[in-house]
């Protein structure tokens, strides 16, 4: 076993639950694979549905005691979590890059993504800020004030397997909350690193239980968190038909979502932008993660005077992409995460192809062990169904256009809406796109790509994307719930809007 692997805790056969502590669970065995060389990293024995309950008891009766930290004392305890995430940095990071098949300046990247979260965290842990308002009433005040929600139920997936859990538990750590981790089953020794270096800061801190794991079928333990009552919020990132079942599972017993499902990004290309920097952004958007972000660029709308010359840049651009081992420093691109992306992307180029789209770069799988691919370009029309999917793959789909409303009409024709971006030097192009007659999607970016957001922005997307909004801004207050308070420290009990109700 390699070295990393050991000093984060992860053996031959791992437990798959943790309330406080590892339990001895029962479920089926799950191993996980390297997607660079398909050989088996450790296994993990999954949990079962009583599992599960022995988890959520246990996340409740922790909220219990946790909720009643002061916030900026749970602060402190999100503070320590930073700093061991400081130390683990790059051993958590060689586990991303080895066990999901991002490239190791991403692996390292996507840990930094989760210290980011924690600090933003550590500070936001003084300012659950509540409004206060006038009443209409004389001698009364009004204002409200944000408690803690309970168990929250985090579903993450395996493209970020630490930063996208990170963005919630440090935000539901320091609201008050208490979690339930069910991470990809892509990626369980990810979690469980990541769960192993949270235990040692809880117990340390006399808190064990306000973080836990279940790692299991979505068809078992994941349904059985969505329907219980006892799970208030549920925060979902993956695909759009695994948030349409959370969504709707929920929603039935009316509890909370915060949904981040899939993106369709596109990026316009005008006639004035600077074509290099353009093409940096691209092929960051479309090839890094091997094109596996929900962020990452899939299709460009190209002005007309500028596409044969991006086009040609692109195409070289392509040809020269080192794919290959994600630990070696001289690789750009990794692995896809398993066999099914591999035919999911043969699919996708194939459809492209039947529907009139020609291959401009890239197409084929790579030979060997591995689910290595090409980074593949494709000219294509914008009526094409293909272009209208999220395939989680590095296929980018280009388009000329002559006329910037047009194009953005194009950009927005699309059911997801999570990132966007224009390359530009006009401002009224960049306003054009950043108005409301622009784009429709949660982020959009002026000569940024569409991916590598940074975390103190909210997070997520509009349409098929679900609606949520996770990490910075004020995405918190999903997290807790609002209590307004009226007080009257008269002696009258005047009623509101003018009512009278006296006994004679
Ligand atoms: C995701 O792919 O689910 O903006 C998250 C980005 C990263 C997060 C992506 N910071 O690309």
């Amino acid at each position: 076993m390699k070295d990393f692997l050991g000093r984060l805790g992860i053996r031959e056969m791992n437990s798959g639950a943790c309330n406080g502590a590892w339990l001895d669970t029962k479920g089926e065995d799950l191993v996980s694979f390297c997607p660079a060389d398909g050989q088996p990293i450790a296994t993990v024995r999954q949990a079962t549905e009583d599992d599960y309950e022995a988890v959520v008891r246990a996340a409740h009766e922790a909220f219990l005691e946790w909720r009643m930290l002061p916030a900026p004392k749970r602060g402190e305890i999100v503070r320590q979590m930073g700093l061991a995430l400081r130390e683990k940095k790059e051993d958590l990071g060689r586990l991303v890059s080895y066990e999901m098949g991002k490239i190791l300046s991403e692996g390292l990247g996507e840990v930094q993504e989760a210290i980011d979260i924690a600090d933003f965290a550590v500070g936001l842990s003084r300012q659950l800020y509540g409004l206060t308002m006038h009443s209409e009433r004389p001698l009364h005040r009004m204002y409200e004030q944000w408690h803690p929600l309970g168990v929250v139920g985090i579903v993450s997936a395996f493209n970020f397997p630490v930063a996208v859990w990170a963005w919630n538990a440090m935000i539901a750590a320091v609201c008050g909350d208490t979690m339930i981790w069910k991470p990809s089953s892509q990626t369980p020794l990810c979690a469980i690193a990541t769960q192993n270096v949270m235990n040692e800061v809880l117990d340390r801190n006399g808190f064990p239980g306000v973080m836990a794991l279940v790692l299991g079928r979505g068809s078992t333990v994941g349904e059985r968190m969505i329907q219980d009552r006892r799970i208030p919020l549920v925060s979902a990132t993956g695909s759009c038909r695994m948030g349409r079942r959370i969504g709707e599972v929920v929603a039935n017993r009316l509890g909370r979502t915060i949904l981040e499902l899939g993106g369709n990004n596109a990026i316009l290309v005008d006639e004035t932008a600077d074509l290099d920097m353009a093409l940096r952004a691209i092929l960051f958007g479309a090839v890094g993660t091997a094109g596996q972000r929900c962020t990452s660029t899939r299709r460009i709308f190209v002005h007309r005077k500028v596409h044969a010359e991006l086009v040609k840049k692109l195409v070289a651009a392509y040809g020269s992409v080192s794919i290959g081992d994600p630990l070696d420093p001289k690789t750009l691109m990794g692995p896809l995460v398993n066999e099914a992306a591999v035919e999911t992307m043969e699919q996708a180029i194939a459809e492209a192809v039947r529907e009139g789209g020609k291959v401009l770069a890239g197409g084929k799988r790579k030979k060997g062990p591995g689910f290595f691919v090409e980074p593949t370009l494709i000219e294509a029309r914008p009526d094409m169904k293909i272009v209208r999917e999220e395939t989680f793959a590095p296929i980018l789909y280009v388009f000329p256009y002559d006329d910037l409303d047009r194009a953005i009409a194009w950009h927005n024709g699309v059911d997801q809406g999570l990132s966007s971006a224009i390359f530009t030097r006009d401002l009224l192009h960049a306003e054009t796109f950043l108005s409301h007659r622009g784009s429709d999607c949660g982020i959009a970016n002026v000569n940024i790509g569409t991916s590598g957001a940074e975390i103190g922005g909210a997070f997520g997307g509009e349409k098929d994307t679900g609606g949520g909004r996770e990490a910075g801004s004020d995405s918190w207050k999903a997290y807790m719930r609002r209590q307004t308070c009226t007080i009257n420290w008269g002696k009258e009990l005047p009623l509101a809007q003018g009512v009278k109700f006296d006994l004679e």
